[in-house]
């Protein structure tokens, strides 16, 4: 849609790249989805696997844990009701805005220029305040990977 304003947002969970949810992102059903790039978090935070779902959460507890690597991507009005809806924000999740430092910047639309251009943006990010005092005793992640070590694979919405 002509004019429409766009979003930068930060992903760090089940909707990366070969993540459970990564087709979210894809469909054009629910909107447009541009990846950007590549970041981390410049205030560190504890990233755990929680609930019977083992699902990840991005806790707002800045200071704590570690820098969160995830991709940036530009959305629109449409994708952002999308996932906020998906994400259950703001019961789960709370979409807040967080500063990242880019990795790598590789949106393929963008000039050598654009790409030069920043090293740190300001993101949207699902994380929560809504969580059980103990899941800040479980282990704190730098980079979620459903189909890691852990053994903790997600769990989707279908399978519950
Ligand atoms: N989805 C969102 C928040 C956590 C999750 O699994 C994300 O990937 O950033």
């Amino acid at each position: 849609m002509a004019g429409e304003s766009m979003h930068i947002i930060f992903v760090y969970g089940t909707l990366k790249k070969g993540q459970p949810n990564a087709n979210v992102m894809t469909d054009p059903k629910h909107g447009k989805a541009v990846f950007k790039g590549t970041g981390r978090t410049i205030d560190k935070y504890p990233l755990v696997i929680a609930q019977e779902a083992n699902i990840p959460f991005l806790m707002n507890v800045p200071g704590t844990g570690h820098h969160i690597a995830g991709e940036i991507y530009s959305v629109d009005d449409q994708m952002l009701q999308f996932l906020d809806e998906f994400e259950s924000c703001p019961d789960m999740y709370q979409r807040t805005i967080k500063r990242i430092e880019i990795v790598e910047w590789g949106g393929k639309d963008d000039s050598p220029e654009e790409r030069a251009a920043a090293n740190a943006i300001e993101c949207f990010v699902y994380s929560t305040t809504s969580y059980q005092p103990e899941w800040l005793n479980l282990p704190h992640f730098d980079c979620y990977d459903s189909f890691g070590t852990h053994g903790l694979p997600y769990v989707n919405h279908l399978d519950r």
